[in-house]
């Protein structure tokens, strides 16, 4: 059997219940078969980047799996499905998005998949989370320029 893989992912949400959006998918990608969370950051609220509607909850999962990358991303789709996401046009409001941030130290550029995520780096709600569970993984001056997109903790 393979050796599990550390993995980051971005949680968001801003319709709907977000916040309980946000903790009821963290329980069930602890139930995705084969991966467990292994930390995850505090909830924050963000005004939308890119995006409209009310402010997001955001939050970062480091989760330990054995699904291949592509397997991870399907499971976390099934459950931004089961949570009513619909995709009306790109960057929509959304009941809750998942996004694969990093899968070990892979470097994935396919049509359905690119890993490293390719706009992690310049969003505060995805770098300040992540940097709360994993700051060896966000440089200072990458926060630093972020720094300007409000962002406020939730709990
Ligand atoms: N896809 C490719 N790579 C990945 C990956 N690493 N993780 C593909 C997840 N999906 C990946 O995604 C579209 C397609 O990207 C998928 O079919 C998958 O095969 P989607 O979730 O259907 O659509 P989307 O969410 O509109 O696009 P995306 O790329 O997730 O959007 P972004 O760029 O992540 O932006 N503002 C605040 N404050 N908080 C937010 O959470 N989120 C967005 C979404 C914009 N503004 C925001 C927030
Ligand atoms: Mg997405």
């Amino acid at each position: 059997m393979r050796d599990p893989v550390t993995a980051y992912v971005a949680l968001g949400a801003n319709l709907g219940k977000p916040a309980q959006a946000v903790c009821d998918a963290l329980v069930q990608i602890g139930e995705l078969p084969e991966t467990k969370v292994v930390r995850h950051s505090s909830l924050y609220r963000s005004a939308p980047v890119d995006s409209s509607g009310p402010d997001y909850v955001n939050a970062v999962a480091e989760i330990a799996t054995r699904l291949d990358a592509v397997e991870l991303l399907r499971q976390l789709q099934l459950i931004e499905t089961a949570a009513g996401r619909e995709r009306p046009y790109r960057n929509a409001p959304r009941t809750l998005d998942l996004d694969l941030l990093l899968y070990g130290g892979a470097r994935i550029d396919s049509a359905r998949l690119q890993v490293p995520h390719p706009r992690m780096g310049e969003r505060a709600f995805v770098l300040v989370p992540l940097a709360e569970i994993a700051p060896g993984l966000v440089p200072p001056g990458q926060l630093d320029a972020v720094s300007g997109q409000g962002l406020t903790l939730l709990k």
